[in-house]
């Protein structure tokens, strides 16, 4: 087996390019538009939803022709949110992967256009590449896809966390937030990965734990990152939570249990992949990196 940092980079790559492939062409018209929505997607950010998706593809033994599109999909989606969330209207932010984000670099009305457009791209690709043996379950996928991006996923995990400045929520209420927030997009790489390929019944069900798992302890640390780490090693603002007095795992329970947090979630996350065996060995190294990482 390839050791971790060589798969990951593998991986990050062939979603760049692939990516930079789907991605509308530099100077196309709308040429604004489209260097925009290049601007956003290529050559920054972790890639971790594909990784995610790659690696649980890995565990039903799908085809990476196939797996490319539903991480690419999913990247897409989660790079639509980030240019949203530091518009004004949100975050208001002026860093983004070590850049300025899109309304800073372009204007607002591009910037809107541009998270629009990412997400029409998304479900363009998730329903136009072929995904799966058939049309019913290519078109659960895009199902699975829209729901995790929407009012009952991610959408609505924001306008809950914009309801949340200056209110006291407490750890069953923020857990619920980050659910939506944060964990919908990252069960849906895991999911969209795995149903590239053969998933039974059970696996689906110790994916999703594993996927519940992985998505808080995300969470929980970039929350701690967001307390203790700079701004320069993040590529975006850090220490804009308690500025902006958001609550987080990190103002509820301090950064040392925040930390066992994860490390506790980590666990369950590796005890919910115990009845797929090895072939789910990429999905606990990338629960270990999810814990462990510093960015
Ligand atoms: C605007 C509908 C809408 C949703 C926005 C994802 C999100 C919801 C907001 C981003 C703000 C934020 C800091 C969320 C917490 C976790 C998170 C998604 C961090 C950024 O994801 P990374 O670390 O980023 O995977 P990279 O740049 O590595 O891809």
């Amino acid at each position: 087996m390839t050791d971790f940092s060589t798969w990951m980079l593998t991986c990050q790559t062939h979603m760049e390019n692939v990516l930079a492939d789907s991605l509308p062409a530099a100077g196309i018209a709308p040429s604004r538009l489209h260097d925009a929505m290049r601007y956003a997607v290529l050559g920054g950010g972790k890639r971790v939803r594909p990784l995610l998706a790659f690696a649980a593809g890995e565990a039903t033994g799908a085809d990476r022709s196939r797996v490319q599109y539903a991480a690419a999909a999913v990247e897409l989606i989660h790079a639509y949110s980030l240019i949203h969330d530091d518009m004004p209207a949100m975050d208001d932010d002026a860093l983004r992967r070590g850049k300025p984000t899109v309304h800073v670099e372009f204007d607002e009305a591009t910037a809107l256009l541009t998270g629009d457009a990412l997400q029409s791209l998304a479900f363009e690709m998730l329903s136009t590449e072929p995904l799966a043996d058939d049309a019913a379950s290519q078109l659960a996928m895009v199902q699975l896809l829209a729901q995790a991006a929407g009012s009952r996923g991610m959408a609505g995990g924001q306008a809950i966390d914009l309801d949340s400045v200056n209110t006291a929520l407490d750890l069953p209420e923020l857990e619920f937030m980050h659910i939506h927030k944060t964990g919908a997009l990252i069960r849906a790489s895991v999911l969209l990965g795995a149903r590239c390929g053969t998933l039974a019944d059970q696996d689906a069900v110790a994916l999703d734990h594993y996927a519940k798992c992985i998505g808080l302890a995300f969470q929980v640390v970039d929350d701690v990152l967001d307390a203790e780490a700079s701004t320069a090693t993040l590529g975006k603002t850090a220490g804009k939570d308690a500025a902006q007095n958001k609550p987080t795992y990190v103002s509820l329970l301090g950064v040392t249990r925040a930390r066992e947090l994860a490390q506790e979630l980590c666990t369950d996350a590796h005890a919910a992949l115990e009845p797929l065996g090895p072939r789910a060995d990429r999905l606990r190294q990338l629960a270990d990196f999810v814990v462990e990482r510093s960015f």
